[in-house]
C-alpha cells in the first residue's frame, strides 16, 4: 500500500476505534459505582467486568501482540479471560474498581494507538489490512452491545434515551420468492470478516419464500391471545420443556395492563408498538410461533441468500442493498435508538429480492446450529468460534438497533443458546415453496 492508503487507513481504525470507546463510555458513566458493580442478571457480567474485559483484549492484541511491546498489566489476564471464570462468578472477583478500570482502558488506548501510528499494516496475516485493530473494534462494540443488554435487565430509575425509531414508510406484507440455486456463502475478501465467515463458497439453496419483514409485536401478540403458550403441540418437545420450567408465558419485559399489554425497554414501560419487531423472544418461542402461523424459520444460507444475493447479477452482495455502508436510512444499527424500527421503516435498505430490515433492528434467529464453512480456519485463536461450533446454539443474524456497523454485515455470524432472551432477538418466517409455486 501506499504512504496515503495507510494513511487513510490508520485514520479509519481511529475513528473506528474511537466511536467504540465512546459507546462503552456512554454506557458505563451513564450509572454510579455501585451500579457497575452490581449484578444485574446471573446471565451478565457486571459491567465494570466488561470494561476492563476491553481493555484486556485490547491489550493482549493489540499493546502485546501487534505491538510487541511490554505488558501494561501482566497480572490481570486470567481475571478478564472469559472461559476462566463463569459471568455468574465474575462479581466475587478481585476486579479492578470503576476508577481502576477507566484508567486501565485509557493507559491501554494510548499505546494501542501509538502502535497504529507506527505499523505498516501489512506483513502478517493479523495485521494485513488492519485486521487485529478491526477486530479489536469489532469486540469492544460486541460487549457495548452485551452491556446494553445488561442496561436493559437492570432495574431502577432510566438513566440512558434516545430518540424514537422511525415508524413505517413502505407496506411489508407479505412475503418473496427467493428463486432456487447456488449463491456465494460467506467471504474470502471482506478484510475485517471474522474468521467464521470465511471462505466463501458456493451453496445450492432450493426456492423458498420468506417474509418481507420480521414478525410484529401486533403479530406475536394473535399468537398469544390464540393460546399460542398454552398449546404443547405447537411448541417442540424441548420447547414445551423450557416454557414450562422457565413459566413463559409472554416475550420477556412485556407485561399485562388491564386489558392491554406494556413492554418496559430501558426502565421505561410503555404500550406496545404495533408494527414494531417483537424482541427479547428466545428461539423455542420463534419455532412455536411459526409451527402457529404455518410456516418455519430461514436456515442461514437462506437468510444470507435473501440478504445478498442479486438473481439478476449473480452477485453477492455485502449488504441487502449493496456495497455502501449503512446509514440512517438504510438501517436501524449504532443505538443510535434504543428500540427497533418499525417494519418497512426502511425502504432503502431492502435486498435485491424485495426483503427489509434484514440488518439492524432485531437480529434474527435462524434454525441452523452453529457450524464451521467447508475449509474454515480459526483466526487467530480458537476461542472466538471454533470451540463453539457443533455445541447447544442456534444462528442469529443481522445485528440489532444495538449493534454498531463494524459489527455487522451480510456475512456477520452471531450464535446462542435457544433459551436465550435477554439479547435483542426477534425473527422473521420463511417456508417452502408449493408445488404449484415451483
Ligand atoms: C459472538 C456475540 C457470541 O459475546 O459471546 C465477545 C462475541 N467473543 N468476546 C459473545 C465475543 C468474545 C460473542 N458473540
Ligand atoms: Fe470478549
Amino acid at each position: 500500500a501506499t504512504h496515503i492508503d495507510r494513511d487513510r487507513m490508520r485514520a479509519r481504525i481511529a475513528a473506528v476505534l474511537e466511536r467504540a470507546r465512546l459507546r462503552t463510555m456512554a454506557l458505563t458513566d451513564a450509572v454510579d459505582e455501585a451500579d457497575l458493580l452490581a449484578q444485574h442478571s446471573p446471565l451478565m457480567s457486571p459491567l465494570v467486568w466488561d470494561l476492563a474485559h476491553i481493555g484486556n483484549q485490547e491489550e493482549l492484541w493489540l499493546v502485546r501482540d501487534v505491538g510487541g511491546r511490554e505488558a501494561v498489566r501482566a497480572d490481570i489476564d486470567e481475571l478478564y479471560d472469559a472461559f476462566k471464570h463463569a459471568r455468574v462468578n465474575r462479581p466475587a472477583l478481585p476486579l479492578l474498581d470503576p476508577g481502576q478500570a477507566r484508567g486501565y482502558v485509557g493507559t491501554v488506548r494510548e499505546k494501542a494507538l501509538d502502535v497504529l501510528g507506527t505499523s505498516e499494516l501489512s506483513g502478517s496475516p493479523l495485521v494485513d489490512n488492519g485486521f487485529a485493530f478491526g477486530m479489536i473494534a469489532q469486540h469492544e462494540q460486541q460487549h457495548d452491545e452485551t452491556m446494553l443488554a445488561t442496561h436493559q435487565l437492570r432495574v431502577g430509575a432510566p438513566v440512558l434515551s434516545a430518540p424514537p425509531a422511525p415508524g413505517t414508510q413502505a407496506p411489508v406484507d407479505g412475503e418473496v420468492i427467493v428463486p432456487a440455486g447456488e449463491f456465494l456463502m460467506g467471504t474470502s475478501a471482506d478484510p475485517w470478516a471474522l474468521d467464521n465467515e470465511r471462505p466463501a463458497h458456493p451453496v445450492h439453496v432450493p426456492a423458498f419464500a420468506i417474509d418481507i419483514a420480521p414478525v410484529t409485536n401486533e403479530q406475536y401478540l394473535a399468537f398469544l391471545t390464540d393460546g399460542g403458550y398454552d398449546r404443547p403441540e405447537l411448541w417442540s418437545p424441548r420447547g414445551w420443556a423450557h416454557r414450562q420450567e422457565a413459566g413463559l408465558v409472554a416475550p420477556q419485559f412485556w407485561e399485562r395492563e388491564g386489558d392491554r399489554w406494556t413492554r418496559t425497554a430501558f426502565g421505561v414501560r410503555a404500550p406496545l408498538r404495533p408494527r414494531q419487531p417483537v424482541v427479547h423472544v428466545c428461539w423455542f418461542e420463534a419455532e412455536a410461533y411459526a409451527r402457529w402461523a404455518g410456516k418455519r424459520l430461514p436456515t442461514e444460507a437462506e437468510w444470507e441468500k435473501a440478504a445478498r444475493f442479486d438473481p439478476a447479477t449473480g452477485a453477492t452482495r455485502r449488504y441487502p442493498w449493496g456495497a455502501d455502508e449503512p446509514d440512517q436510512h438504510t438501517a436501524n444499527l449504532g443505538q443510535r435508538h434504543l428500540e427497533p424500527a418499525e417494519v418497512g421503516a426502511y425502504p432503502a435498505g431492502a435486498s435485491a429480492t424485495g426483503v427489509h430490515q434484514l440488518i439492524g433492528d432485531v437480529w434474527e434467529w435462524c434454525s441452523s446450529g452453529f457450524e464451521a464453512y467447508p475449509g474454515f480456519r480459526a483466526f487467530p485463536y480458537r476461542e472466538y468460534s471454533e470451540v463453539f461450533f457443533g455445541g447447544d446454539y442456534r444462528i442469529l443474524r443481522g445485528g440489532s438497533f444495538g449493534t454498531d456497523e463494524v459489527a455487522c454485515r451480510g456475512t456477520f455470524r452471531n450464535w446462542d443458546h435457544p433459551i436465550r432472551r435477554q439479547i435483542f432477538a426477534g425473527f422473521r418466517l420463511a417456508r417452502d415453496l408449493r408445488e404449484d409455486e415451483r
